[in-house]
């Protein structure tokens, strides 16, 4: 891939993350306007015009969070400046042909039968690790407090199939701006829930490292098309998605957005993660979508979209090269 003059001095380059950034919470959580301001996005075409907030909705003011119902308002108002241009992918597709090795290394029916088992109330999320703020957060109270908003995204597995799914849920960057990440943290890790008793693909598979982990870089993290999700198609996710909450990067291949996340760890190191541990040359840690580069098992130049399977281009960055290939230098894979 063509070198751009534009990333000299990456935020990948850069040793020290400008503290500042992550300590004005104000700034945080209008999100837009604190990521023009470290230049980021500068230059974006998806993400250009997005005014003081990216996010459509904000929890209605005047309620006192604890009166407020622990559901978002389904259906959420759509953000339209970040959704694509695309039909949904059929539903019925989208909850019935699933990767989720926990409770099948084989097969994309399975998980939905299966995943039913999983109790996902009560459930919390911890963050932790390089943060001022160390919190344990329970599904509830992220339904009452994080910014909720639907958006319709591109969605590609490394396995060369995609799809396009209107996900409900927040930013990423909203919850860790709550944690207050400190100027050490480089790194965020997002561990899956381990339960072998009840996720049988998890003896079969034994001497996989589990649980299964993922990891963003803080920018990465940071970044407003990163997303934790709680709903698709106007109502919460089904177990078998990965409720009942789980991440959506959409430039990336599809075993970085980690389901069923109870805990997200900030690092000054880069953490081990599932995927990348045992095949390092199949599953880098970047996996930024790159039709480009090949894959020892997937060509990567073309995708099948469900429900058919039609075949089409695959796009650098899954589409999002506007908004993120300012991240990279363009060698991270
Ligand atoms: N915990 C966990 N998360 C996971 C996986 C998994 O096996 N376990 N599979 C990943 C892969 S490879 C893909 S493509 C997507 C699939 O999401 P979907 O089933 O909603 O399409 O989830 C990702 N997240
Ligand atoms: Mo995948």
């Amino acid at each position: 891939m063509r070198r751009r003059r534009a990333i000299k001095g990456s935020p990948l380059e850069r040793d020290v993350t400008p503290e500042p950034l992550f300590l004005d919470r104000r700034r945080m959580l209008g999100l837009g306007a604190g990521f023009a301001g470290t230049g980021i996005l500068a230059g974006t075409g998806i993400l250009a015009g997005c005014g003081s907030s990216p996010t459509g909705l904000r929890w209605p003011t005047g309620h006192r969070v604890e009166e407020a119902p622990a559901s978002p308002p389904y259906p959420v108002a759509r953000n339209q400046r970040i959704s694509v241009p695309l039909p949904p992918t059929p539903i019925a597709h989208f909850e019935s042909y699933n990767n989720y090795i926990e409770f099948s290394a084989q097969s994309k029916e399975l998980p939905k039968s299966r995943a039913q088992a999983l109790p996902l109330r009560p459930w919390t999320v911890a963050v932790d690790g390089q943060v001022h703020r160390p919190g344990v957060f329970t599904m509830e109270d992220l339904l009452r407090r994080m910014p909720f908003e639907e958006r319709v995204s591109r969605f590609r597995c490394v396995e060369a199939w995609a799809m396009v799914v209107p996900w409900t849920g927040f930013p990423l960057a909203a919850l860790l701006a709550l944690a207050q990440p400190m100027g050490s943290a480089r790194f965020v890790a997002f561990r899956s829930v381990s339960k072998p008793d009840l996720m049988p693909g998890m003896s079969v598979s034994e001497h996989f490292p589990w649980p299964y982990t993922e990891a963003l870089t803080i920018h990465e993290a940071m970044h407003p098309l990163t997303l934790l999700a709680m709903g698709a198609y106007g109502r919460p996710l089904a177990a078998q998605s990965g409720a009942p909450v789980r991440l959506v990067v959409p430039w990336k291949y599809g075993f970085k957005s980690a389901k069923a996340i109870v805990r997200i760890t900030l690092s000054a190191q880069r953490p081990d993660t599932f995927w990348n541990s045992l095949q390092p040359e199949e599953y880098g840690f970047y996996a930024n979508v790159n039709p480009a580069k090949a894959h020892p098992r997937w060509p990567q130049h073309t995708e099948r979209l469900l429900p058919d399977f039609r075949r089409q281009p695959t796009l650098p960055y899954n589409g999002y090269g506007d908004a993120v290939a300012g991240l990279y230098r363009g060698d991270e894979h």
